[in-house]
């Protein structure tokens, strides 16, 4: 384990073969039981997404609106992942939706076995009720999430406008990983020297068939593709 960020993966001696080993079979740990939470949240008649950004991208903001605009229409659950607090499932049941919170004690992302337990729970919440979209916010990170698949359908990354248009060139594997890569924050886009051409060709580069949007959860300028994604993703 790392002593640094507590993630099992980045440990400064990889080349030890124990070590290697140790690794490989925590990831197939990790995928059989995210294979299982894909078929459970099935089962429960929903699909999931899984956020990834760096700290304040604005993940639960975004989920704050995108909750008031489809609460009426759209079962929503969401399963928050950070080190510490209560925070962040504060914020979303404030919204009158249930949330589970995960605090990982130190590590830096939320793995499958994790993401299991929080589905119990929301299922206990549903009291039969059942969900449409079950939403994992991930532990503000750009690199670790990345490799542990939690049983989601869509994976979405989230790239802020302050943090430079150059991230996904520097952090490949996370935008690699991704199914849509949404630029938050486009409000303060005549206040940062972000190129969305950039973000957007540098994405492509790394997986042409990624699909790339633009929002402000502030003025809710873009939303409507957002909301259009999100309903075209539903179980019908
Ligand atoms: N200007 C602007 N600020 C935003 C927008 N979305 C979020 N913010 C602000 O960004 C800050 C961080 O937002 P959060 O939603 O807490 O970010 P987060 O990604 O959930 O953060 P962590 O959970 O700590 O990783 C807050 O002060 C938000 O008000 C936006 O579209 N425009
Ligand atoms: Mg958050």
């Amino acid at each position: 384990m790392c002593d640094t960020c507590g993630c099992q993966l980045h440990d400064h001696h990889q080349h030890d073969s124990k070590v290697v080993e140790v690794n490989r079979s925590l990831l197939e740990a990790n995928q059989k039981q995210a294979d299982a939470n894909r078929h459970h949240i099935e089962h429960m008649g929903a699909v999931a997404i899984n956020m990834i950004s760096s700290p304040g991208s604005g993940k639960t903001t975004l989920l704050e609106r995108t909750i008031e605009a489809l609460k009426d229409t759209v079962k929503i659950g969401v399963i928050e992942g950070d080190i510490e607090t209560e925070r962040d499932a504060d914020r979303i049941r404030a919204k009158g939706v249930p949330a589970v919170q995960l605090t990982t004690g130190g590590a830096c992302h939320l793995d499958a076995p994790m993401v299991h337990g929080g589905l119990h729970v929301l299922e206990h919440f549903a009291k039969g009720g059942g969900y449409d979209l079950i939403f994992i916010e991930n532990v503000g990170n750009l690199v670790c999430p990345a490799t542990f698949d939690l049983g989601e359908h869509r994976r979405v990354v989230l790239l802020s406008t302050p943090e430079g248009s150059d991230k996904p060139a520097k952090y490949p594997a996370t935008f690699k990983s991704a199914d849509l890569v949404l630029i938050t924050k486009t409000d303060l886009l005549p206040y940062f020297d972000f190129s969305v051409e950039e973000a957007t060709k540098e994405s492509l580069r790394l997986k042409p068939e990624l699909e790339i949007l633009t929002l402000s959860a502030t003025t809710g300028e873009g939303f409507d593709a957002w909301l259009t994604y999100l309903n075209n993703m539903l179980r019908k």
